[in-house]
């Protein structure tokens, strides 16, 4: 039984809302939420224990490991696409070398499972990309994908030679309203929904008809922790799942908007970002995930459209954002 869960890159998107899920199951003491930023919100400071930690110092996190006695990392440190391709040597370092740290300790120490995150970014121009399977091409063009490739392949190494329990999973673009994504190349479609909310208007750095796979927090969160309580035994994959929810354009995410907020504006300038997203599929086949530990999303686009606007107005309303 898992008791005590190390969550690294906790103040991330989906970190921050990952630790207060795990929390509730769990009991607040049990997770222990890090970050290389020693600024973490005050929910996650006041409902559990929080330690300022870079992946790269691997000292640290062995003492921090000691300290709680964890037997679980969830590890959410990673550098994303679009500042990946603006310092291709920064995503390498953290998001190999953070990997690195955390399974040689998970080794060492005896851990007894690790998840980590791994990303549409995988895959690249010459996979199928309607429907892309789970297992197929894996030639990505970002430096981002190219992590994201190895560290999919490093953990399989460490399942079948060391006989450890990791998991992962192929998150799509990441949607949610609570802590803004930074630096990747879906960010838009979070964007697109706080710019409608205060300025009605919204200027899209990728064209209007480029469909990449998306999915929103409640559903990232179910993924992430079914897929951390699955029966290691059943999985016949490990760090490498598809999982899906719905594939959206900026046009139709724009139209989505138009049916709540009929004067929403939408105007298009693509910048670098376009190339990464052109490299990505269309749409996941996420038959092995909903196979082998039952992954079923919850939210389509309009559901989650007037989820995200709801939340959104009314933060507005309260002054926060
Ligand atoms: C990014 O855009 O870089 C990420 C991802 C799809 O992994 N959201």
């Amino acid at each position: 039984m898992i008791k005590k869960i190390l969550v690294t890159g906790s103040s991330g998107q989906i970190g921050s809302e990952l630790v207060m899920a795990l929390r509730s199951t769990y009991g607040g003491k049990n997770v222990i939420a890090s970050d290389k930023c020693a600024n973490a919100s005050k929910k996650i400071k006041s409902s559990g224990p929080f330690e300022q930690l870079d992946v790269l110092d691997k000292d640290t996190m062995g003492s921090i490991i000691d300290k709680y006695q964890i037997d679980a990392i969830i590890h959410l440190a990673a550098i994303l696409s679009a500042v990946g391709e603006k310092n291709p040597m920064l995503a390498w370092n953290i998001n190999i070398n953070g990997l690195i740290n955390v399974l040689e300790l998970a080794r060492e120490k005896e851990l007894k499972r690790v998840l980590i995150p791994s990303s549409i970014a995988a895959f690249g121009p010459t996979t199928p990309v309607d429907n892309t399977p789970q297992k197929t091409i894996l030639k990505p063009t970002t430096m981002y994908g190219v992590t994201k490739v190895a560290g999919e392949l490093l953990a399989d190494y460490y399942v079948s030679k060391y006989g450890m329990d990791i998991r992962g999973l192929r998150y799509p673009g990441i949607i949610s309203n609570e802590t803004l994504p930074g630096g990747g190349t879906t960010d838009y479609a979070v964007a697109i929904y706080f710019e409608a909310v205060k300025s009605g208007k919204f200027e899209c750095f990728l064209s209007e008809n480029t469909m990449l796979p998306m999915m929103y927090m409640p559903d990232c969160l179910k993924a992430t922790i079914d897929l951390f309580h699955a029966d290691f035994n059943k999985l016949k994959n490990h760090s490498d799942f598809n999982v899906g929810a719905f594939s959206v354009t900026p046009k139709l995410l724009a139209e989505s908007i138009k049916k709540y907020m009929p004067n929403f504006e939408i105007t298009y300038k693509p910048d670098f970002r376009q190339a990464i997203a052109d490299s990505w599929p269309n749409s996941i086949d996420d038959s092995c995930a909903k196979a082998e530990w039952g992954w079923q999303p919850a939210f389509d686009l309009d559901a989650m459209t007037q989820d995200m606007l709801k939340v959104i107005e009314e933060k507005h309303k309260q002054g926060l954002i």
